[in-house]
């Protein structure tokens, strides 16, 4: 199987290489910014829109689940951010006259990056089965075409219902409450493929699937570790917090095979002294080999169990459970396996020990570099063993921090966005809404992909999101969403989804985030919920991208009524006319969401409850924070082969491309690059330069290609390779993913390198 660069593309992918930075965000940052800003919307929108992100009486940026300071600057957002909002608030469309000039056969041949940047999306378009372009259609004759396919299903669980997170709370409950009226907990979700893995970990051990800190803790702590994440592009406002925190004492150390930039050095663009300076934020680096973090952490563990007076026994005695299995198995830990598995040196190891035991509040921050591994869950287990270790959980200054991605990822499983729901969510819901929801689980983002594939399910609806260009596979994903009978996309802006599609294909355009949203029950606002339990208001300001769009409540409505129709006793008019209706619903499902409309006014928000971090309670299955004891794992690596992740570049945002340049690792003008040690490169005999085929080798004999890479020498760990998604998502094995959480393990797949043919 191999992936062809896209052809008949304007952008040319000629990827220029120079010194990676060593300082993220100042005053390039802001320059670039408004460029890129400006070129999307002109200089009078980008100031009306920029003012108005992440602002009490504005709207959630849609770039990252990162929450706001009380304290709000004039300016609340980061580069990345206001890309972001770019996109969206940009003045350029695709209407109808666009898809009459430009067949499907000839989109599915343009990258994802040209079809992002034609614009927003302004008419529902509809393709007929052979039909060579999509065409105008009303919005009453899609949900007619969507209720003729659905209501034709021998069973509900033939329809796959996906989210992606940027997807409001409001919409987010309505569409779960249609999948479950109609019958299915095929509820998959982008969240399948990004912190399951946390969720998974944190629910059997703490009890509560989420993070435990907030900002204020952060600001307390005395040691904070971020494994596994590059904040200074793709949570750029984290490193505002972390500088904040360092100010008050906290050290930091950062765990990644890759030196990236935002830690290394900040220079804060909210602060004139920040802008010209920049600090180092982190006092140690441990640059780790891909996967090898469970290791680190269970010698750490065993280091601190042996030394004296350093465990928090009467925490450990109190709340928690299985400390005897778990002891014996971090005391087996060995230095050599450990210095194998992750590359390091026994000092650096030891001085990371020494910052562990003297500090009495520490904090591990974490995103995909832990999630999308084999031995992932394995691995945050991991990390809340050596946080349960020392008592950092449950008190101020303390506790386990994912750092979530989409801006309302978090607030779409609160919802119930989740093909596995607790039987106390359905039992809500059937007491509210007075039908009988489905009990049996439903499917996820892999489950779904294979059930598509061998012809078990049939039609394919996505809120948002761009399903065949984020998952694994790309080859097998993309014959398998073209087997379904009909997929339909609720989207902003034109992707690979909606050009690689079922028999019958439907487009349904809708507001963004920035967009003013007004009802029959007048202006309408939406809410979510950031990454750390904060539940807030989000307002669009600007007049909508055209005058057919739909906001995402009121199409799951219609939708609903065109499908259920009047046997439906709930009350989905009313949802689209005034969303407060939805509020109170949400109010009497949702544990913490009580009062939700008087609540949701306070300027800011609430937090929602959260049992470790507010009572140090724990609500798993023994009533206490278990430790567990998993055998330690890392990633087997044959002779001549490299251990591949797929990452972001800092000009994207998941499958939207913003640009050619990833300027903090010093690349510019193309993204087909492979990151390599120069030594391990040469010896594999690729200098700096050469071109590349990226071949994956996985245990089921498929040889998966991604062709025409420019080697890049680079810094990172020994062993180790980098290349972005989703253009390697090729080469991730659909049946390679995390034990119990099922995500794709993205960021470890074995690779050789081959001679590419062409440059
Ligand atoms: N601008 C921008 N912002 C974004 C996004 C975006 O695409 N663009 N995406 C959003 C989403 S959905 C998400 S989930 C987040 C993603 O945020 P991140 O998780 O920061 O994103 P990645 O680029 O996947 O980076 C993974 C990091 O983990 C490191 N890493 C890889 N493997 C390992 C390992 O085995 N161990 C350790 N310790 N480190 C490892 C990599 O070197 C890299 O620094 O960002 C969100 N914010
Ligand atoms: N190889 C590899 N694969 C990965 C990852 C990786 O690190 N490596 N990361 C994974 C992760 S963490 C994630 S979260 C997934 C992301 O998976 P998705 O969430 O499915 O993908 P996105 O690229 O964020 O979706 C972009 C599309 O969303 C639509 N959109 C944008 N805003 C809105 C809106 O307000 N409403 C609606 N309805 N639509 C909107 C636009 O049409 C846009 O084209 O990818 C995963 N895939
Ligand atoms: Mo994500």
């Amino acid at each position: 199987m191999a992936s062809k660069p896209p052809s008949g593309d304007p952008v040319q992918d000629a990827p220029q290489v120079g010194a990676p930075q060593h300082a993220a965000a100042g005053l390039p940052a802001i320059g670039h910014t408004l460029r890129v800003a400006q070129r999307q919307m002109g200089v009078a929108r980008t100031a009306r829109t920029l003012l108005k992100v992440n602002q009490k009486d504005g709207f959630d940026c849609p770039g990252c689940a990162w929450p706001e300071a009380d304290k709000r600057h004039l300016a609340e957002f980061c580069e990345n951010g206001a890309k972001a909002v770019a996109e969206e608030a940009t003045l350029r469309r695709v209407t109808p006259a666009f898809f009459a000039a430009h067949p499907v056969s000839e989109l599915e041949g343009r990258s994802g990056y040209w079809l992002g940047q034609q614009g927003r999306i302004t008419e529902p378009m509809y393709l007929p089965e052979g039909a060579e372009h999509y065409e105008a259609v009303s919005w009453e004759r899609a949900f007619a075409i969507i209720a003729e396919e659905l209501t034709g299903l021998s069973s509900p669980d033939e329809a796959l219902f996906y989210t992606s997170g940027r997807t409001s709370n409001e919409a987010a409950f309505l569409f779960q409450l249609f999948a479950r009226e109609f019958g299915t907990n095929n509820l998959p979700d982008c969240s399948n493929m990004c912190h399951e893995s946390s969720g998974s970990a944190l629910t059997e051990t703490l009890g509560v699937g989420k993070g435990s800190v907030s900002l204020e803790d952060l600001h307390q702590a005395d040691l904070i570790i971020v494994a596994g994440q590059n904040p200074g592009t793709n949570h750029p406002r984290m490193l505002s917090a972390l500088e904040l925190a360092k100010q008050s004492g906290a050290r930091i150390i950062s765990v990644n095979p890759l030196p990236e930039a935002g830690l290394k050095r900040f220079k804060n663009p909210q602060t004139p002294k920040g802008m010209l300076k920049g600090a180092a934020l982190n006092e140690l680096f441990l640059q780790i080999r891909i996967g090898g973090d469970q290791a680190l952490f269970r010698l750490l563990n065993r280091l601190v169990l042996e030394t004296e007076g350093a465990v928090d026994e009467a925490f450990v005695r109190e709340h928690t459970h299985g400390f005897e299995e778990f002891a014996a198995a971090a005391r087996a830990a060995d230095w050599d396996e450990t210095l194998a598995a992750t590359g390091l040196e026994r000092s650096e190891i030891e001085r990371a020990l020494r910052m562990v035991l003297e500090s009495e509040r520490t904090i591990v921050c974490w995103a995909m570099g832990l999630t999308q591994h084999k031995h992932s869950v394995a691995t945050i287990r991991e990390v809340v063993n050596f946080l349960l270790l020392r008592g950092n959980v449950g008190r101020p200054g303390a506790g386990v921090c994912p750092v979530r991605g989409h801006s309302n990822v978090q607030g779409d499983r609160t919802m119930g966005i989740f093909e596995r729901p607790s039987p106390a969510f359905l039992d809500a819901l059937e007491k509210e809404f007075g039908f009988a929801p489905p009990r049996h689980h439903g499917m996820d983002v892999v489950r779904s992909i294979r059930a598509l594939r061998d012809g078990e399910a049939k039609v394919f609806f996505a809120m948002g999101g761009n399903f065949v260009g984020a998952t694994p596979d790309t080859e097998v994903t993309e014959a398998a969403m073209r087997r379904a009978r009909l997929t339909v996309h609720v989207s902003t802006k034109l992707n690979r989804s909606h050009v690689v599609t079922g028999r019958r294909a439907l487009i349904l355009p809708t507001l963004g985030r920035s967009d003013k949203d007004v009802q029959r029950g007048g202006k309408q606002f939406v809410t979510v919920e950031d990454s750390m339990g904060l539940v807030h208001a989000s307002r669009g300001n600007l007049p909508p991208a055209g005058g057919r769009l739909l906001s995402e409540p009121a199409i799951v409505a219609r939708l609903a009524r065109a499908v259920l129709g009047p046997g439906s006793r709930t009350p989905w008019e009313d949802f689209e006319h005034d969303y407060a209706t939805i509020r109170d619903r949400i109010a009497r499902v949702v544990p913490g969401f009580e009062d939700f409309n008087r609540r949701i006014t306070r300027p800011g928000g609430f937090a929602l409850p959260h049992a470790p971090r507010d009572e140090r309670r724990f609500p798993t299955a023994t009533g206490k924070a278990n430790f567990t004891a998993a055998p330690v794992e890392y990633p087997e690596l044959p002779e001549g082969r490299l251990l591949l992740q797929t990452l972001r570049s800092h000009d994207q945002y998941n499958t939207t491309i913003y640009g050619l340049d990833d300027r903090y690792r010093g690349i510019r003008g193309g993204r087909r690059v492979v990151l390599v040690h120069p030594d391990d490169a040469r010896a594999l005999g690729f200098e700096d330069g050469t071109y590349a085929d990226l071949v994956s080798e996985w245990k089921d004999g498929v040889e998966r290609r991604a062709p025409g890479f420019r080697v890049v020498h680079y810094p990172t760990a020994r062993g180790c390779a980098a290349a972005y998604y989703p253009e390697t998502n090729v080469l991730v094995p659909l049946d390679a993913t995390a034990d119990t959480s099922n995500t794709p393990a993205s960021k470890s797949v074995v690779v050789r390198l081959e001679q590419s043919p062409s440059a």
